[in-house]
């Protein structure tokens, strides 16, 4: 069991206390054993030099509960405690508008225990009266149902995102801000978030706040202090902002980017050098002296670490590889050199040929292909006569814009594994996208075959959308790795599809795909000339995977693509006899 977990359960015992009544210093002293563990050296190498107990806020009770924890992933205590209370009470307690005292009342006068108990006392109009709650705060109450609905369901990324960019922009516009940016799980590039954070410097918050909770967006306000606030937003989503001065701005960053698990990592790296690091800055346990960070670089040199990109800092093992220098340079979208998978209305995309060759050109690209879908697809779909059509517009225009303009197809991969086109016309191909659209309920075994299949087809260079997720659907079953492992032997590239209904490998597939030694294609799958910036969701999913330029087919020149289908297309040396 980490501290954290240990901390965790700790904390839940000092809520439950209160809520049965005991007094303050009793539960306060669960608190301050708790935050002393989340900052302390691992439990078990504590235990094991009986040096628990010297830890400030440890006592022999506390420690007793700690080590019934670690032996027994909980405390009799704790425990008891919960037969009299159910751990639905936590909901009770999260919606913010319900205090201790409320939540006492509620449960003892009217057998409120849960979220849906709550609700429903609401709807019935029971609750005025109870514990003093006035209308006012009734809707208090409602808002924070609401704002607690909302932290349990996530948005996903192409949501969040645009929004935010958004909410930052009405910041910088009438505010006295400075530096101003989204934090949180947003910035991880993690593709859902529960909520926004802002983070925001300014030597005066409060003009900057009333100017945020003013905003046009905010359908209620949730919170509102000196320094931070939080707003709920239409479709349910919630922002929340901090502001603090210049000096700390790295520190803040830092802090509230997260993630949870990595920041607790780093602070147990801190405190082995008797530091303390949190978002007002680092503070010398020896000497008492706080050290401000104006940048996150500042933060991660005063742990002597290499600067840990936001997108890779999820606790697994970034800190070591950094600590040790071999953290890996993730790529970064200004090395994208075109992208492989966009359409026109030639197939269901709404821009013209034309369009998305200026859109692309427009974004500096060297090269990028035109891969509309294959017959298969019925109506949409392109026959080999209505392809060679294309062909020959692609070629009229192609360089006149200075890029390059590839004829592919996004081809689809039949049930059996082959291919939507002969191989005459693949032939014609500069490069080929395959992805899989039709029978995608097949069993694990057959979807496994049928992607080794494609991967094996020497026209197929990259599988896009490889997993087939989206927001509705999970995916297709199959053996991931030894899709992976085809992939990387045949020289076929894996996508990671940024359109964001897509976002198809997630960072943590791509990440086993990279071990296996995959190549990536990062594309956009643009439907439109505006979406070729969806790209940049694809990078994120990539640095999340800890995947440099040397891993990513779009990242070559185009010799360096032209030469990776010419190995595929002659095969392995010697296959020709
Ligand atoms: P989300 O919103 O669920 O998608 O995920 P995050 O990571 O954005 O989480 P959030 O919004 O609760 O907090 C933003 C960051 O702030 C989080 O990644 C780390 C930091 N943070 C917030 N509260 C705590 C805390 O209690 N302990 C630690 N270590 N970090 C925290
Ligand atoms: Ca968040
Ligand atoms: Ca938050």
């Amino acid at each position: 069991m980490t501290n954290a977990e240990i901390a965790r359960k700790l904390k839940e015992i000092r809520t439950l206390m209160e809520f049965a009544g005991e007094p303050f210093y009793k539960f306060m002293a669960y608190e301050r054993a708790a935050e002393t563990l989340e900052n302390a050296p691992p439990v078990a190498q504590l235990l094991a030099s009986d040096e628990l107990t010297k830890l400030p806020g440890i006592g022999k009770t506390i420690a007793g509960r700690i080590q019934e924890i670690v032996d027994t992933g909980t405390s009799a205590y704790l425990e008891e405690l919960s037969q009299k209370y159910p751990p639905t009470l936590f909901e009770v307690l999260g919606v913010s508008g319900i205090g201790m005292k409320t939540a006492q009342a509620l449960f003892h006068q009217q057998g409120i225990a849960s979220l849906a108990d709550l609700e429903a006392a609401v709807e019935a109009g029971s609750l005025v009266g109870v514990a003093r709650l006035g209308p006012k705060s009734l809707e208090n109450v409602k808002r924070g149902i609401l704002a607690y609905k909302g932290r349990q369901r996530r948005t996903p990324l192409g949501r969040a995102l645009p929004l935010a960019r958004e909410i930052i922009a009405y910041i910088q516009g009438g505010s006295p801000a400075q530096s101003v940016t989204y934090a949180g799980s947003l910035r991880r590039q993690e593709p859902s978030v529960g909520d926004i954070d802002i983070v925001c410097t300014s030597h005066q918050a409060d003009r900057v706040i009333a100017h945020f909770v003013a905003s046009e967006r905010a359908e209620a306000v949730l919170a509102e202090g000196s320094t931070k606030a939080s707003i709920w937003v239409a479709g349910g989503l919630q922002i929340d902002l901090r502001v603090l001065p210049e000096d700390v701005y790295g520190n803040l960053l830092q802090h509230f980017t997260g993630s949870r698990e990595h920041n607790i990592q780093l602070r147990e790296l801190a405190v082995r050098r008797d530091l303390r690091v949190s978002e007002n800055g680092i503070l010398n346990l020896a000497t008492g002296e706080n050290a401000t960070c104006r940048t996150e670089e500042e933060v991660y040199a005063a742990l002597d670490l290499s600067y840990i990109p936001p997108e890779m800092r999820l606790g697994v093992g970034e800190i070591e590889a950094a600590a040790n220098g071999t953290l890996p340079v993730p790529v970064a979208l200004s090395e994208l050199r075109g992208d492989f998978h966009m359409h026109t209305t030639a197939s269901d995309g709404v821009d013209t040929l034309e369009a998305m060759i200026a859109a692309a050109a427009a974004r500096g690209y060297e090269y990028h292909a035109i891969s509309d879908h294959s017959q298969g697809r019925g109506s949409f779909g392109l026959t080999p006569v209505r392809l060679r059509e294309q062909h020959a517009e692609i070629r009229a225009l192609s360089g006149r814009q200075g890029i390059k303009t590839l004829c592919s197809s996004e081809v689809d991969i039949r049930p059996d594994g082959s291919l939507d086109f002969d191989e005459s016309v693949l032939a014609e191909l500069d490069v080929v996208v395959a992805s899989v659209h039709s029978a995608t309920r097949q069993s694990r075994d057959e979807m496994t075959a049928r992607l080794i299949r494609a991967c094996e087809n020497p026209y197929v260079n990259v599988i896009g959308h490889p997993t087939g997720r989206s927001e509705s659907f999970h995916g297709y079953e199959f053996d991931f790795d030894a899709v992976f492992s085809a992939a990387a032997r045949t020289g076929t590239a894996l996508e990671i599809d940024g359109h964001p209904s897509h976002l198809d490998l997630l960072g943590s597939l791509a990440r086993r795909a990279k071990q296996l030694g995959c190549t990536f294609s990062l594309d956009s799958d643009a439907h439109a000339a505006g979406q070729l910036e969806h790209v940049s969701y694809a990078v994120g999913q990539a640095r999340r995977a800890w995947i440099e330029a040397a891993d990513v087919l779009n990242a070559r020149s185009l010799e360096g693509v032209r030469a990776f289908v010419a190995a595929k297309r002659r095969g392995p040396p010697g296959a020709q006899n």
